[in-house]
């Protein structure tokens, strides 16, 4: 057995037993309440989900487990590639077990995940139906819905298999989808921007560093740049707790007992809005449309244009991409994580430097609105400037990146939903009507 999945079994086992047994004379304690802003308001703040893998702090960020990003750069292993930034092993293995691998543990998961790379003929096919002209997201969740059909998950649901064994059955699945990400996102950027020329993949890598030679990284070198790169990108964006949009969407898909292709293929297209994963391309092409403003009239981004630009969009009622947050009240330690890359790499652009130069002025700026509770900036802020920066160009690709990335924590959350078996997510909706009938009932009885 997969060295992964005999502990993920140890721990998982031990963890439920013991949160079940404790769980079980405080069925009826209560530990939320919901107002009517917050049922209006998108939930903000209220408990929905039990998830395992991370935790979002609104003051310091993401912890995978008790781990922050710098955590897991700290406790990374040594491997066999002398990276210095973490692998997509090691934090797979820790969204899913909440222990860092050691180094032949690590080597173990990638030489599996290689194992696995392929995509079935008819994946190429679909991708190549499309239009060039189609949105990137289109074709990558029109992909994963079709991929389904590998589905392990469903052929052992269909075959009968009992209940306590699906989480087998949803880690077997999510093994091939993080291990099929790499040729399927890298096929369809191939596909749209790279006239259909498609790199051999380098089994010899880890995920990251083949994923970072099949979208083009010709160094040949273990830790080039770009390789480095993307093991930061994918270990960053892997996870943001489990009611995010698009977690909280493949975790609704799953509780149906949808396979994780089906539930991935959800959160992706939940991924896809504006407010949630789009933000990452409309950051960089909000960035690029000031700078060019700035040209046009011969001047370049000072304070004064920046507050400008930021009122002239929220005049239109338009959002600034980038900036704001649900959950986090600070700069996103996901932003300052790319900014910490790229300053200890020597990394400048005018796109960089204008990310930075709007950091050190925009939640000022927004924050004199009045109504934006975060004006910091978030995660998306910074990864365009920084995908551009490495000749990723074409911003329409840049949420494709993040799910493929996001699919880590989701298939991680995935196997544990299915471990812990929870039951279907079906939550209670009521009208306005019975609303203003409980509010006045409540008057009426003085409650
Ligand atoms: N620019 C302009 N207005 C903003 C804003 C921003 N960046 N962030 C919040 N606001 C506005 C809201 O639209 C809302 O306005 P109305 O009262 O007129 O409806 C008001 O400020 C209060 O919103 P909030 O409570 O501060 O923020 P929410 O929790 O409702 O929304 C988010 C959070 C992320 C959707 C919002 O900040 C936003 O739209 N940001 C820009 C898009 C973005 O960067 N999204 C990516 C988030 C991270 C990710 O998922 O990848």
């Amino acid at each position: 057995m997969l060295k992964l999945k005999q502990l993920y079994k140890n721990i998982s086992t031990e963890y439920i037993t013991n949160t079940k047994e404790f769980l079980k004379n405080h069925q009826n304690t209560v530990i939320d309440t919901v107002t009517i802003g917050q049922l209006y308001g998108g939930l903000r703040d209220v408990i929905t989900l039990a998830t395992e893998t991370s935790l979002l702090d609104s003051n310091n960020g993401i912890k995978f487990w008790e781990n922050s990003i710098e955590d897991v750069q700290a406790k990374q292993p040594k491997t066999w590639l002398n990276n210095t930034q973490p692998l997509v092993e090691t934090i797979f293995w820790l969204l899913l077990t909440g222990t860092i691998p050691t180094e032949e543990e690590t080597k173990e998961l990638a030489t599996e995940l290689h194992k696995r790379l392929q995509l079935p003929n008819y994946i190429y096919n679909i991708i190549q139906a499309f239009p060039k002209t189609t949105h990137p997201m289109i074709i990558f969740t029109s992909a994963l819905a079709a991929l389904e059909q590998e589905s392990q998950f469903n052929k052992a649901y269909n075959s009968g298999v009992p209940k306590n064994t699906l989480w087998e059955h949803a880690l077997e699945d999510a093994l091939n989808i993080i291990a099929q990400m790499p040729l399927l996102v890298s096929y369809i950027y191939n596909y749209l921007y790279n006239n259909g020329n498609n790199p051999t993949p380098d089994t010899t890598l880890d995920w990251a560093g083949n994923f970072a030679k099949l979208m083009g990284d010709t160094d040949t070198a273990s830790n080039s740049l770009l390789k480095e790169f993307f093991r930061v990108y994918m270990v960053i964006h892997s996870d943001h707790e489990g009611a995010n949009a698009s977690a909280n969407t493949a975790h609704v898909v799953g509780s149906t007992l949808a396979s994780p292709y089906g539930a991935l293929a959800g959160g992706m297209h939940s991924l896809s809005g504006p407010l949630h994963g789009m933000a990452t391309q409309n950051a960089l092409d909000w960035i690029i449309n000031m700078l060019n403003q700035a040209k046009a009239q011969n001047t370049t981004v000072t304070h004064q244009f920046t507050t400008n630009y930021i009122n002239n969009t929220i005049a239109n009622k338009q959002v600034v991409p980038g900036y704001g947050h649900a959950v986090l009240r600070k700069t996103d330690p996901r932003f300052t994580a790319q900014m910490n890359f790229a300053k200890q790499n020597n990394l400048t652009s005018e796109l960089l430097e204008t990310v930075w130069s709007v950091y050190s002025v925009a939640p000022e700026i927004l924050g004199s609105i009045g109504k934006i509770k975060n004006p910091y900036p978030n995660v998306d802020a910074h990864s365009g400037a920084l995908l551009h920066y490495f000749g990723f160009v074409d911003s329409q690709f840049y949420t494709v990146l993040f799910g493929a990335s996001r699919t880590l924590g989701i298939m991680a959350q995935q196997i544990w939903d299915r471990t812990f078996m929870h039951p279907l997510h079906r939550p209670k909706s009521v009208t306005s009507l019975w609303v203003k009938n409980y509010i006045n009932n409540n008057k009426k009885t003085g409650e």
